[in-house]
C-alpha cells in the first residue's frame, strides 16, 4: 500500500511514520513537507521512506505525488496558536489552501484520504462545565489558527458530501512526546530547566488541556484507516481533562528535580478547557489509550518525554535561544 503523509517531518506527522514502519509492513511510505522552522528532516533520520521537499499547496506537484499513492494522510498544517495571533497569514495559506488544494486532487485521482485536526474547533468549555466536545459538538473556534483548521475541517466535509471522497476526519486533544517544537507548552518547559531558566507558566495557569501521548494519537489514526468508516468523523483523547496548566509545570518540574517555575503574561483570547469524548472510536473501532486516565500515568509519559529531550539536546538546542528570544518580547 502506498501513503503519502503530508507534514511527516513534523511532531506528531514524524511519530506517525515511526509508528506505521513499527507496526505494520504493508506501507510504502512518502513524506512531502516544506520543511517550515516547525519540520525536521532529523525526525526521520534512519527509515526508510521517501522524502518529497515541496508545499502542500503546489497543485502540480501534488497531483505527481497522488496519481502514485493510495492514500493520504495529511498533517501539514502552521500548529501553533501564539504565532498565528502574531501572523496569520501562513495558517491561511498552509491549513486552508494547503487541504483546498489536497482535496482536489483527491477529487481528481480517487485516494483514501485522513484529515488530521484538532479539538480546538469546538472553542472551549468553562471550568465548571461537565460535557466533553463529541462528534457533534458546534464548531466555534477561538484563534487564527483553531479558524483555519475549522475551515479546513468544513472543507473536508463539504468534498465528502459534494463530491464523494473517500475521507476521513479525526479531532484529537494536546499531544505531547519526543520530537515535538520547542515552542509548545511541555518541551519549553523541560527544555527551559535543561538550559538553568525558569518553566513559564501563562497567567495563572488554571487551564485544563485533554493531554495525549502522540504514540495514543497515531494508534487511532492507523485504526482509523483499517476499519473507519468513510465520511465519518472521530473524536480522539485520553480522559486528562482534569489536569491544569498550573499542575503539569508542576509535574515536570517534580520530575526535573526544579521547585521553581515562573507565572508570564497570558495568551490572548487563552481558551480554557478542552474535553473530548471519544466514546465512538472506543465502541465502534476497538482503540484504548495506553497512557491514560490517571496522573499517574500521565507521569509515565512526561517521564519517558523528559528522558527524549534529555538525551537529544543536539535535536533542539540551535533552536532554543530564538524560541526565547521570540516569547520574551511578548512578556512570556
Ligand atoms: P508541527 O508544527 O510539529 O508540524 C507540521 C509539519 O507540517 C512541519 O513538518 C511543517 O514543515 C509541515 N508543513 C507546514 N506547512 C506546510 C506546507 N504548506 N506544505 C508542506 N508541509 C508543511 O505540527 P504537529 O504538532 O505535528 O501537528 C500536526 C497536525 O496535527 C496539524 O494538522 C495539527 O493541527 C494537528 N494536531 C496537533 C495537535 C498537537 O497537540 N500538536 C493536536 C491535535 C491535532
Ligand atoms: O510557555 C507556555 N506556557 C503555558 O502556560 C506555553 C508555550 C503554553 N502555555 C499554555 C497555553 C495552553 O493553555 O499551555 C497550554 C498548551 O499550550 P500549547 O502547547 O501552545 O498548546 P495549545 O495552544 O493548547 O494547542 C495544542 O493543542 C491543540 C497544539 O499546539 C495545537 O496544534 C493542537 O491543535
Amino acid at each position: 500500500m502506498k501513503m503519502l503523509v503530508t507534514g511527516g517531518a513534523g511532531f506528531i506527522g514524524a511519530n506517525f511514520v515511526r509508528r506505521t514502519l513499527a507496526t505494520r509492513t504493508d506501507y510504502d511510505i512518502t513524506v512531502l513537507d516544506k520543511l517550515t522552522y516547525a519540520g525536521n528532516l532529523n525526525n526521520l533520520s534512519g527509515l526508510n521512506i521517501n522524502f518529497v521537499h515541496g508545499d502542500i499547496t503546489d497543485r502540480v506537484l501534488v497531483d505527481s505525488l497522488l496519481k502514485e499513492h493510495e492514500i493520504v494522510v495529511h498533517f501539514a498544517a502552521e500548529s501553533h496558536n501564539d504565532n498565528s495571533l502574531h501572523d496569520p497569514s501562513p495558517f491561511i495559506h498552509s491549513n486552508l489552501v494547503g487541504t483546498y488544494t489536497l482535496l482536489e486532487s483527491v477529487r481528481a485521482h480517487g485516494n483514501r484520504f485522513h484529515h488530521i485536526s484538532t479539538d480546538e474547533v469546538f472553542g472551549d468549555l468553562a471550568l465548571d462545565d461537565p460535557n466533553r466536545f463529541t462528534e457533534t459538538t458546534p464548531y466555534n473556534p477561538s484563534s487564527p489558527y483553531s479558524a483555519t483548521k475549522a475551515g479546513s475541517d468544513h472543507l473536508v466535509r463539504a468534498w465528502i458530501r459534494s463530491f464523494n471522497i473517500a475521507a476521513t476526519i479525526s479531532n484529537c486533544s494536546n499531544n505531547y512526546g519526543p520530537y515535538q517544537h520547542i515552542e509548545k507548552f511541555i518541551p519549553r518547559q523541560i527544555t527551559n530547566i535543561l538550559t538553568h531558566r525558569p518553566a513559564k507558566l501563562y497567567g495563572t495557569g488554571e487551564q485544563v488541556r485533554d493531554w495525549i501521548h502522540v504514540d495514543d494519537h497515531n494508534d487511532a489514526v492507523l485504526l482509523i484507516l483499517d476499519k473507519g468508516t468513510i465520511g465519518e468523523t472521530y473524536i480522539i483523547g485520553a480522559d486528562n481533562d482534569h489536569i491544569n496548566n498550573k499542575q503539569v509545570i508542576e509535574m515536570i518540574c517534580e520530575l526535573m528535580g526544579e521547585g521553581h517555575y515562573e507565572h508570564v503574561a497570558d495568551r490572548p483570547g487563552h481558551d480554557m478547557r478542552y474535553a473530548m469524548d471519544s466514546t465512538k472510536i472506543r465502541r465502534e473501532l476497538g482503540w484504548t489509550p495506553q497512557f491514560t486516565n490517571t496522573a499517574d500515568r500521565m507521569r509515565e509519559g512526561l517521564s519517558a518525554t523528559i528522558d527524549w529531550y534529555r538525551s537529544n539536546v543536539d535535536w533542539w538546542k540551535d533552536a532554543k535561544a530564538d524560541v526565547e528570544k521570540h516569547y520574551e518580547a511578548q512578556g512570556q
